[in-house]
């Protein structure tokens, strides 16, 4: 157990589920509809945005509030996509997607792993404000018959939603808790539809404790062991009933693929494998380029293409294998760190009318802003509790002169409980970090000065360039350590980070034998 969840003690909550340190729900519940900060809605943006000369902008707050589809992969590289410059994998279906929205190149993840990743998607938090950045037991992610969780008064997007008077469904890998009081259908999701948690954590790992990787229907196992070849495809059929069971209702699709997902043999179903140019990875990539054509033929099938927002990306870069299958080419790295390669992921956005089709937004931009901006879209009140990210539509509009608001503010990236580096405008410095601290994939060393790289130009971090820029070095450490103060860093606490939910005794999710 780290110092951290040393220090936490356990509190017993009144639905079975237990709160890590002192919460007050009160904190967690969703502001009412009247009192929601007005700087942060569609109407109090569209006067920021008209001094900006934005008719986009102005189209989203006079639109209805979309439909949102959310398709997260898993351990996808940003140079995996024919739209970021692979000539390896064929995925017409997310070129047109890039060519019809804008693609995001300075796009990131709030972790380079997957729960503390999908946390903050989900809740617009860095990890570690949730104490999502490690697991009960000190590890990386979630392992199966976890007693930590996203605790469940923690207000995801499909609340704010669902609030907003959206369905909601959530069909892929979830990954932010195997116990009842911890899934989908706890957190806002009114149908969920795949497995608890990654496609690599199976019983033969551990015999003893993990269960066989189960298929859940809503809370109920269906399937055990389920058949990972054939997961992209029934996910994406269950994704495209729900579209059509929908079609008449504003809805809210949260599509967290299961795939590449972690194995060194990522599945894809017969009519896929063995067909692209790069092996298993290769054949993964391309089924999962084609479910993202059967959901826009869906859209178009159903007439919804003009009023659905899609959101294309990756929960976290390609991770190293030798020999190499993944791409997050031009960037450095791999997935699991805090290089490039692991947090900064492709992301496309599709809607007509708005967001601008064929651009390129280059401006800083995360995952943490999607509640923020979605929230903002769909009218919705926002979560009383603080918030990491920000409302960025001024970006996906693509208005004349729009910043990211991370320039100001510094854009951190943690591994596990260490901020290890920030971004401010093109300016990325990793600081000086003991061996303890840092993990570039096992190779632990120490970083023995902060090391400095302008990330807007110097794609591949092959520039280090702090000794030219002390100012500019200066500055960064300022920002990041405002982030530090509010919600730690390594065993430092801050006062601005909230429990995890925990249960005091975890049990497998079986497959019920009548
Ligand atoms: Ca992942």
């Amino acid at each position: 157990m780290s110092d951290l969840a040393a220090r936490i003690t356990l509190a017993r909550g009144r639905r079975g589920w237990f709160t890590e340190g002192r919460m007050r729900s009160r904190d967690y519940a969703l502001s009412p509809p009247g009192r929601s900060r007005p700087a942060l809605q569609a109407g109090g943006l569209l006067v920021a945005l008209l001094g900006c000369g934005a008719p986009a902008a102005v189209a989203a707050d006079q639109s209805p509030p979309p439909n949102i589809i959310l398709i997260v992969c898993d351990n996808l590289g940003n140079g995996d996509l024919g739209a970021f410059g692979s000539r390896l994998h064929r995925t017409p279906h997310v070129d047109r997607l890039a060519e019809e929205g804008t693609k995001f190149t300075s796009f990131y993840v709030a972790s380079g792993v997957c729960t503390p990743s999908r946390a903050a998607i989900l809740t617009g938090c860095y990890p570690r404000r949730l104490n999502l950045h490690e697991s009960a037991v000190g590890g990386a992610v979630l392992q199966p018959v976890a007693t930590r969780g996203l605790h469940p008064d923690e207000t995801t997007l499909a609340e704010v939603l669902r609030a907003a008077g959206y369905a909601t469904a959530c069909i892929g890998k979830w990954h932010l808790g195997d116990q009842p009081p911890f899934l989908p259908t706890r957190q806002g999701f009114e149908y969920f539809f795949g497995i608890p948690y990654s496609d690599d954590m199976t019983r033969d790992k551990r015999p003893q404790a993990w269960p066989e990787l189960p298929l859940m229907r809503g809370e109920e196992v269906i399937e055990a062991p389920v058949d990972r070849d054939h997961l992209v495809r029934r996910c994406t059929e269950e994704a495209i009933r729900f579209l059509e069971a929908h079609a008449r209702h504003r809805f809210f699709l949260y599509l967290p693929h299961t795939m590449p997902g972690s194995t060194p043999h990522p599945f894809s179903s017969p009519a896929f494998r063995g067909k692209s140019r790069n092996g298993a990875y290769g054949d993964c990539v391309e089924e999962l380029d084609w479910s993202t054509g059967e959901i826009l033929a869906a859209l178009d099938r159903l007439g919804l293409a003009a009023q659905t927002l899609v959101i294309w990306t990756s929960d976290n870069g390609a991770v190293r294998r030798d020999p190499p299958q993944g791409s997050n080419a031009p960037y450095r790295g791999w997935g699991y760190d805090t290089s490039e390669g692991a947090m900064r992921v492709p992301c496309v956005m599709r809607w007509p009318g708005v967001i601008p089709a064929g651009a390129v937004q280059d401006e800083l931009c995360s995952t943490l802003d999607l509640l923020p901006t979605i929230a903002g879209l769909a009218g919705a009140p926002w979560p009383r509790a603080r918030l990491d990210g920000h409302n960025i539509l001024p970006l996906l509009a693509g208005a004349a002169g729009a910043r990211s608001p991370w320039d100001d503010e510094g854009f951190c990236f943690y591994r596990m409980g260490n901020l290890q580096a920030v971004r401010a405008g093109p300016w990325k410095l990793y600081f000086e970090m003991p061996a303890s601290a840092t993990n570039q994939s096992k190779k632990k060393a120490p970083l023995a000065a902060p090391r400095l790289f302008d990330v807007r130009r110097d794609l591949g971090e092959d520039h280090e360039v702090a000794a030219q820029h002390p100012a500019v070095v200066a500055r960064l450490t300022a920002l990041a350590d405002r982030t530090r103060t509010e919600i730690g860093d390594g065993p430092r606490l801050g006062p601005g980070q909230r429990p995890a939910g925990a249960v005091e005794t975890a049990t497998p999710l079986l497959l019920r034998r009548n």
